[in-house]
């Protein structure tokens, strides 16, 4: 399945932390935008799309929240709840995102620009993708 739960070094001392992200370093590919959620209402359910071509890293800066990942075949629950772990996300892979914590900020780094033509919003259409690739 095209995800993958990276670890990142963090730099602590007696100040506290800090974690950078280097692309080709933990960010295995070009980073060209960076966006956040947060403010996420209690319930709120969100994401039910795929991506053509777009790979994502998603970290939970702040508090927590969880991805609901389908592959076509197989389904997953991933819970994101500390900054120092990232999930990656590439290829077709329908997502959900739900279970904020009212504190929750979630960072995601992404490859490409915001492209609406990128993404796959209907379920029925992502399968056939899936079933055309396969
Ligand atoms: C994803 C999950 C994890 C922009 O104008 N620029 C952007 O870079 C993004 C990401 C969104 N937008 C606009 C498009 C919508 O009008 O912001 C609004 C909310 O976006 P969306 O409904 O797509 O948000 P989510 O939370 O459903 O999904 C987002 C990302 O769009 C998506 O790529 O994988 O987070």
């Amino acid at each position: 399945m095209g995800h993958e739960l990276i670890n990142f070094d963090t730099k602590g001392d007696d100040r506290g932390s800090l974690i950078a992200l280097e692309e080709y370093y933990n960010a295995p590919f070009d980073i060209k935008r960076v966006y956040y959620i947060f403010g996420t209402k209690l319930g709120v359910r969100r994401g039910f799309h795929a991506h053509r071509n777009l790979k994502q890293i998603a970290i939970c800066v702040s508090g927590s929240c969880k991805f609901h990942l389908d592959d076509g075949n197989q389904k997953q629950e991933i819970i994101l709840d500390t900054p120092d772990r990232g999930l990656l996300i590439e290829g077709l892979i329908w997502r959900e995102m739900y279970d904020f914590s009212p504190n929750c900020v979630l960072l995601v780094i992404a490859s490409e620009y915001y492209d609406e033509k990128d993404y796959i919003r209907n379920y029925d259409i992502f399968k056939k993708n899936i079933n055309h690739d396969s």
